[in-house]
Formats: C-alpha cells, sequence, structure tokens
C-alpha cells in the first residue's frame, strides 16, 4: 500500500514576516529550522514565503504538503525527523515576477534573506563589483520585472520607497566572504544606475547583515525519499537530508531591530562576523572544495568516502595545517579542535555529499575558499603544496577529462570557457588558467605559477591520489 502524503500539521499559522530568495535544501534544513526554533521558543510573525528562482521543482513538490516538509537528521547512530511547517507559500520568480515583487514589498515583511549561490550575485568574484556584462543584469536594467537577485532586491525596495515603507533587511546566507558588504554593493551598484536617490535611501536605511552559516545539507535523492517513508511511515517528496550540527554567526543589525529571536534559536548574534565567516570558508570550504576536486578524480563519490581514505585523510589535515597560520580564531574557539571537529563531519558515513556536487562552481568559490588563504601565506613566506595542489586539482578537474579518459560534466557559469582554455599539458594549463583575472588577480597569479606549476606536474604525471600522499610529509 503507497504510504500517505505527507501534509501540513494542523495549528495557527504564523503571519508572514520574510521572504526567501533561493529555496534549496540548504535554507529548508538551516534558516527555516531557525526560524522555526525562535517562533517556538518566542513567537512572533515570521512565517516564510520562499522564492526560487529559476525551477518550479520545489513548488511542485511542496504544494501539495501545504509546503510542510521532513527534515531529517542524519546522525551516526541514525536519523531522527521533523516536520517543519514555517513556509507560508512558494512562489516561483520567472512564472509570476509580479507575485515575487509583491510579496517582497509587503508591509508586513521585515527580512528578505536570500541563498542564491555565489553565482546569484552577478559580480565578478576577484573584485566583488556587479558585473553590468551580465545578461540577467542586462535585462534588469531596463526592466520593471526582474530576473536576478540584485534586480529583485533594488525593485522590492523601490516600491517601498515608493510607498513610504521602510526598507527590509537584507540577509545574506551565502557563502561569500563579507556577504553583507558584497550584497549590498551589489545593490547599490545596481540601483544607482536605475535612480540614484532610490540608493541615496537604500544606502542610508538600508541594513544588510553578514552572516556564517554552517550546516552540510547534500542534494535530496531519490533514496533519501525512500527511506524517509521507512522512518516515517509517510511520503514527502521534498524532505531535507542534513548533519546534526549547525552554526549560524549573524550581524546583529536589522532595520528597526526587527528578526525573529535567533539566540533562542541558538544562533550567534555578534558585532563583527569576519573571524567566523574566514575560519569557516577557508577550514571547512577550502578544504571541502580540495576534497572535492581530488576525491573525484581519484574515483570518490562522496567525501566521506573520501577521507576514509588514509591517504586524503592525512591530506586534509595537511590542508588544515596550511589554512591555520592564515585563520585568526573568534572568541572561544580553538581552531585545532575545530579542524579535529571537521574531520568527524566530514567521516560522517550517513551524509553522502558527492564530490560533485560540491565541485559545482569552482570558479566563483575558488577565491574565497582557497585563494585568500595561499595569498596570506605567500605574503608570510610560507609554503602550502597541499593548497597549490588543490588548485591544480581544480584546474584538471575544469579541463574536462578525469584519470581514466572519461568525460566529466563539469558545471560552472566558465565550464566552456575553463574548458577551452586549458590544454592537454600541465603546465600550458596552469599559465592560461592563472591568466584569467576574473578568478585570479594578476599579481597573485604571479607568486602561483611556479608552486601550481609544480603541484600540476606531479597531479597529471602521477594521479590524485598518488599527488595527494606526496603533498603529505
Ligand atoms: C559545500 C557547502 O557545496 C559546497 O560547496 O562546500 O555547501 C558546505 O557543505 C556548506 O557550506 C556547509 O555549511
Amino acid at each position: 500500500m503507497p504510504a500517505d502524503r505527507l501534509t501540513r500539521p494542523d495549528g495557527p499559522r504564523p503571519g508572514t514576516g520574510i521572504v526567501h530568495l533561493g529555496l534549496g535544501a540548504f535554507y529548508r534544513a538551516f534558516g527555516c529550522v531557525y526560524v522555526t526554533d525562535a517562533m517556538q521558543a518566542s513567537g512572533g510573525d515570521w512565517g516564510i514565503v520562499g522564492v526560487s528562482l529559476r525551477s518550479p521543482d520545489t513548488r511542485d513538490a511542496l504544494k501539495p504538503q501545504d509546503w510542510a516538509y521532513m527534515s531529517v537528521t542524519l546522525a551516526p547512530d541514525g536519523p531522527q525527523t521533523r516536520v517543519i511547517d514555517v513556509l507560508n507559500d512558494v512562489l516561483v520568480a520567472p512564472e509570476d515576477p509580479e507575485a515575487v515583487l509583491s510579496a517582497m514589498a509587503d508591509p508586513g515583511v521585515k527580512i528578505v534573506s536570500l541563498t542564491v549561490t555565489e553565482k546569484g550575485y552577478c559580480h565578478n568574484p576577484a573584485t566583488g563589483a556587479l558585473n553590468f556584462d551580465h545578461a540577467d543584469i542586462q535585462h534588469d536594467l531596463t526592466h520593471d520585472l526582474p530576473r536576478s537577485a540584485p534586480g529583485f532586491l533594488v525593485r522590492a525596495l523601490q516600491r517601498r520607497h515608493e510607498a513610504g515603507l521602510p526598507p527590509f533587511t537584507v540577509l545574506t546566507c551565502d557563502n561569500l566572504p563579507h556577504n553583507g558588504a558584497l550584497v549590498r554593493g551589489v545593490v547599490l551598484d545596481l540601483a544607482r544606475r536605475i535612480d540614484p536617490a532610490l540608493a541615496d535611501w537604500i544606502a542610508a536605511e538600508g541594513r544588510f547583515p553578514a552572516t556564517m552559516v554552517d550546516r552540510i545539507t547534500p542534494a535530496t535523492t531519490d533514496d533519501d525519499i525512500a527511506q524517509v517513508e521507512r522512518l516515517t511511515g509517510r511520503h514527502d517528496t521534498a524532505p531535507v537530508m542534513h548533519e546534526p550540527f549547525r552554526q549560524w554567526a549573524v550581524q546583529d543589525d536589522f532595520v528597526d531591530g526587527a528578526r525573529p529571536d535567533l539566540v533562542a534559536a541558538g544562533a550567534q548574534m555578534v558585532d563583527d562576523v569576519t573571524a567566523f565567516e574566514d575560519m569557516k570558508l577557508r577550514m571547512l570550504n577550502g578544504t571541502h572544495s580540495a576534497l572535492a576536486y581530488l576525491g573525484y578524480l581519484a574515483g570518490h563519490e562522496t567525501i566521506s568516502d573520501t577521507v576514509a581514505d588514509p591517504v586524503f585523510a592525512a591530506y586534509v589535515r595537511q590542508c588544515w595545517e596550511e589554512i591555520m597560520p592564515a585563520v585568526a580564531a573568534p572568541p572561544g574557539i580553538s581552531l585545532p579542535d575545530y579542524a579535529d571537529a571537521l574531520f568527524d563531519r566530514y567521516a560522517n558515513p550517513a551524509i553522502r555529499h558527492r564530490t560533485w556536487q560540491i565541485a559545482m562552481d569552482g570558479s566563483q568559490k575558488l577565491p574565497q575558499r582557497l585563494l585568500g588563504t595561499l595569498r596570506e601565506n605567500i605574503a608570510a613566506g610560507r609554503e602550502s603544496p597541499a593548497l597549490c595542489l588543490a588548485v591544480a586539482g581544480w584546474m584538471r578537474y575544469v579541463a574536462g577529462t578525469d584519470e581514466t579518459g572519461g568525460t566529466i560534466d563539469v558545471r560552472d557559469p566558465l565550464a566552456d570557457l575553463l574548458r577551452d582554455t586549458a590544454t592537454d599539458a600541465a603546465p600550458g594549463t596552469v599559465t592560461a588558467l592563472l591568466s584569467l583575472e576574473q578568478i585570479f588577480p594578476a599579481d597573485l597569479a604571479a607568486h602561483l605559477a611556479a608552486p601550481v606549476t609544480e603541484a600540476a606536474s606531479l597531479l597529471w604525471s602521477k594521479s590524485a591520489r598518488a599527488a595527494a600522499a606526496e603533498v603529505t610529509s
């Protein structure tokens, strides 16, 4: 007998206080859970309207469940499930951009949060400035109904300004350094071209707190859906599968102080997020990407499979040795303990986080994950053989051919350019890719040329696994 479809539990429905752009698995496993906990502790009208900027899949899956879904905590000793019913609606921007703008301009909405991934900010990854050549930005400059995330933010703020309403707080939850300043910068860049007076108002009244978000949440698979059905006896087409760990450090700077009681939900409200952000982007995301490229090339499907291989277990520890001198620990945190905890999180066999998934969009990820650390190590005269191998691993990966001659399905906004730029040989590929200034600023590229070529030669002539063993002393 087929299992009953999950339905929304009976109970009061809070008013909508948040519109979230980019409703993927991560935000449903993270922000939606924090906001649910905050309302359970302290109340408030913080129901969420989710917005998908591209595909209708999440809306189509959640609608028959009245927007409820299961959050599944994958602890090493077994899963725990919980129904999350904080969503009040899900909109699909390309189908109805007007509905998205009216939701964002609603006076009850105090926060617009975002998980639109690195590329969703339409910025130049090396400089952080808005890329006015981006097709969606070109469109949004001349149309009232936008396509891009910066476009929706600017046009909705414009409506609020015209209606005499306060702006909403823009709460970015993407893995970008100084993410609050970055989103503020792209919004102001776009607003200034549309209407300088609007830009002045946003600059004066708008709030763009920086955040550090952390919870490992692989994409949900059909196997996961079947597992949830076995566990609960309910059919949920869109559960989210995540690790037990979660951490949210948020700069406490909201318009009129209006926000859910995130402290009650366990978030850390701080004046300055920088130290949390640097630690997480460099130690977690930096090694995630390193393991993704090299692990994929070595034939490992997931991060837990990769670190179960003793060569890569030693390699990731070597990466942390190279990263830690370039990280200032946030108050109360020991970096070696943080690294140990990361290792345990990566090793959790219940988390099937594919190396291929993390390898996506490397051109947008490399600067904040690996290149900042390398820049600081170079300035301090410290060598970084394991991190240079990670950069070489990315180069080999985006060249598009794996170690057995198979084609790699490279997903990246620059995928075509990267594949065409790479050559068959290691030194040529390194020189050509290092010359892409939207990823590698010229001064850094000059310093990286020799050590990355050395790492690439090792990688091309041996294998990812042998190269990882060789840089781990
Ligand atoms: C991962 C992140 O896919 C990726 O690039 O590195 O999604 C990572 O799992 C999260 O940032 C963990 O908080």
